[in-house]
């Protein structure tokens, strides 16, 4: 029987990354995001190349009802989940705290913290009840350090820092391994949401200089879920070789 992954956001960069890496593993996988067509393609795509099972799971991370309707509903024996992905997430605008927009904040705090805490929350009870589990949080260089015009994105990074730390306090009875992945600079679709479709905004995020790829973080989360079974990461900071920290870049 093939061990399960369930990956939130899979429908682009680090998630759609993971889904593709777990499922070469010979992991069966749960894919879950917003758009549906994604998520139907993906689904195919897996199941023919690796000849695992896949299951997509349509729903917004934000609303609780979607979250406990989707998974709850799920087939007894892909509740039996070993490994959990909680990568759903976004960045949205990069303005000073005094110029900002609620609704920016709503969006990332609703995602990054509560969405998490969503999933998690119907998650780990049954990876407890079954002694074994190992979760994934994506964090980020952002959840170590704050950045001008980052402040609520780096908020909501240091809540998920703290989440992480909290879950393998209380699930560590339960032979839970709990792994915090904070990646630096990764070219996904992340900087097009944070900046609306600018693409002048995209792309010099990421000029002059050669950035992390989903494939470069889901490599990581791999090598993590592969260690022998007394082993974990705790904390992993991935950054491109080009990035000292959240700020400083050497672009050529
Ligand atoms: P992408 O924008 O490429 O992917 C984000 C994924 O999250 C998509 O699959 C999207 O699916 C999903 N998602 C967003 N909002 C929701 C929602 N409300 N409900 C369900 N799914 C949602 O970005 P990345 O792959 O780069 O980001 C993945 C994670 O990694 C995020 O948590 C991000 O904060 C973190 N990260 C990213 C870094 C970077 O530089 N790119 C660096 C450090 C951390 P859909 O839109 O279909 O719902
Ligand atoms: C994404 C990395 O530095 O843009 O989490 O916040 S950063």
């Amino acid at each position: 029987m093939n061990k399960i992954a369930l990956i939130t956001g899979a429908t682009s960069g680090i998630g759609k990354a993971c889904a593709e890496k777990f499922a070469e593993k010979h992991y069966n996988v749960i894919i879950t995001g917003r758009r549906k067509e994604r998520l139907d393609e993906l689904q195919k795509n897996l199941t023919s190349k690796y000849g695992v099972e896949v299951l997509a799971l349509n729903f917004d991370v934000r609303d609780n009802a979607q979250v406990e309707q989707n998974l709850n509903s799920l087939p007894t024996e892909w509740k039996n989940i070993d490994v959990l992905v909680n990568n759903a997430g976004l960045a949205a605008g990069k303005d000073p705290i005094q110029g900002a927009l609620l609704s920016d904040w709503e969006q990332m705090i609703d995602t990054d913290v509560k969405g998490l805490l969503y999933v998690s929350r119907i998650v780990l009870p049954w990876m407890c009840s079954r002694n074994t589990g190992h979760v994934f949080n994506l964090c980020s260089i952002a959840g170590k350090e704050v950045y001008a015009g980052g402040s609520v994105y780096c908020a909501v990074k240091h809540a998920v820092d703290a989440i992480s730390k909290g879950m393998r306090i209380d699930c560590l009875q339960h032979n839970i391994k709990v792994t915090n992945i904070c990646p630096g600079a990764v070219e996904t679709e992340f900087s097009m949401v944070r900046f609306k479709g600018d693409k002048e905004k995209n792309d010099a995020t990421y000029k002059g200089f050669k950035p992390l790829t989903g494939e470069d973080v889901a490599d990581s989360i791999i090598y993590c879920a592969m260690l022998p079974e007394h082993v974990n990461i705790n904390d992993l900071v991935i950054m491109p070789t080009a990035q000292a920290n959240s700020g400083l870049f050497f672009r050529q």
